[in-house]
């Protein structure tokens, strides 16, 4: 449930006067931000309280995250030189991120701590753009009319995301996530051209450590064989697409994680309940299910109703024949 901490009034007293990058940057508040979610609601999995950003400022490259706003490049990036600007992500530039994933590990005992990193196109298109956007119209410009500086940019990404996802991994986070989550913007022919390579590699940065590999993206359903075939074993879902299709376009080597939307925790607890089971139902025809939502938590979602699915997913997943002591 990314960003479950958000809709949490003692996360929002916890990041009072705080940034959302220098809270980022604060072991200390890390370590808070990640567990809040999961001390509240008994989640099967803690994910680490960063940003996909983060290892790009890291570097040393000029972008803040403007509430309301999201992420804002100083300057984006036009041309081969812009690339060739942005440094290479080295191990002391997110000391403070192995540090809190490593006292993350400690605090979580027996729940698995996910790292992640953003995928090469969802983090081009904000250089490029110089913040959000909904049409990707220069991201896509670049690739078709600059192939070059295109591939650079998506390589030199590779590596920072890749890098970022290591450390995480070094530093004992049990499984990755990686955030595509513009990549629906692309036909499939475009993300085979411009994208597969480049994900692929950030994946294979961490194949040999046998973490399972999440790989995630919004409005992805004509993409989610692509995005299984850059090498991860689980594929996220958004809630456009039933968890049954999702599974019989990918073929039960996947796992599926997903895929309630986030807006339905408006709607009235019998119609959350009845869709809730309808998602577990889905997903048992895949290899595997990650129940989850199908994008982020939005921040005035009722936690006590996150709570009431949180129970309800647990008991309907329990295996048969547990008894209560399950996820203690
Ligand atoms: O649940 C958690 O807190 C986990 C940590 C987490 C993760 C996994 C945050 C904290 N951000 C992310 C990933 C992230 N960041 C993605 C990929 C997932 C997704 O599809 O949303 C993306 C696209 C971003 C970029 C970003 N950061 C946005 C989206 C803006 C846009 O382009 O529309 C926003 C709003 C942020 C800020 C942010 N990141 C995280 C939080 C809690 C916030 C909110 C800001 C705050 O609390 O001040």
């Amino acid at each position: 449930m990314r960003q479950a901490g958000r809709s949490l009034p003692e996360y929002r007293a916890l990041r009072e006067g705080v940034s959302m990058l220098e809270a980022c940057s604060t072991p200390e508040l890390v370590v808070e931000a990640t567990l809040q979610p999961v001390r509240r609601y008994g989640t099967d999995a803690a994910i680490l309280f960063s940003d996909i950003v983060l290892p790009l400022r890291a570097a040393g490259v000029d972008l803040d995250i403007t509430p309301g706003v999201g992420p804002v490049v100083a300057k984006p990036v036009q041309t081969l030189a812009d690339v060739e600007a942005i440094p290479d992500l080295e191990p002391d530039h997110i000391g403070f991120v192995s540090e809190a994933v490593r006292d993350l590990v400690g605090e979580l005992g027996d729940t698995p701590l996910i790292g992640f990193a953003g995928a090469p196109f969802t983090l081009a298109s904000y250089l490029i753009e110089g913040g959000p956007s909904r049409t990707h119209a220069k991201t896509k410009a670049m690739m078709r009319g600059a192939p070059e500086v295109w591939h650079a940019l998506a390589g030199k990404l590779a590596g920072v995301s890749g890098a970022f996802l290591r450390a995480q991994v070094e530093a004992g986070a049990a499984a990755v996530q990686l955030f595509d989550s513009w990549a629906g913007a692309l036909a499939p022919g475009d993300y085979r051209e411009y994208v597969l390579a480049h994900s692929r590699r950030v994946l294979a940065e961490v194949a040999a450590t046998g973490v399972p590999r999440v790989h995630f993206g919004v409005g992805t359903g004509e993409l989610l064989v692509l995005m299984g075939e850059a090498g991860a074993e689980v594929v996220g879902v958004d809630w456009r697409v039933p968890l049954d299709v999702a599974a019989a376009r990918l073929g039960p080597r996947y796992a599926v994680q997903g895929n309630l939307d986030p807006t339905l925790l408006f709607a009235p607890w019998p119609v959350i309940e009845a869709a809730a089971r309808d998602v577990l139902s889905r997903g048992r025809a895949a290899g595997g299910h990650v129940f989850n939502l199908g994008h982020g938590v939005l921040p005035s979602t009722d936690p006590d109703v996150l709570a009431r699915l949180v129970d309800l997913v647990h008991e309907e997943s329990r295996p048969a024949g547990a008894d209560d002591e399950r996820g203690q």
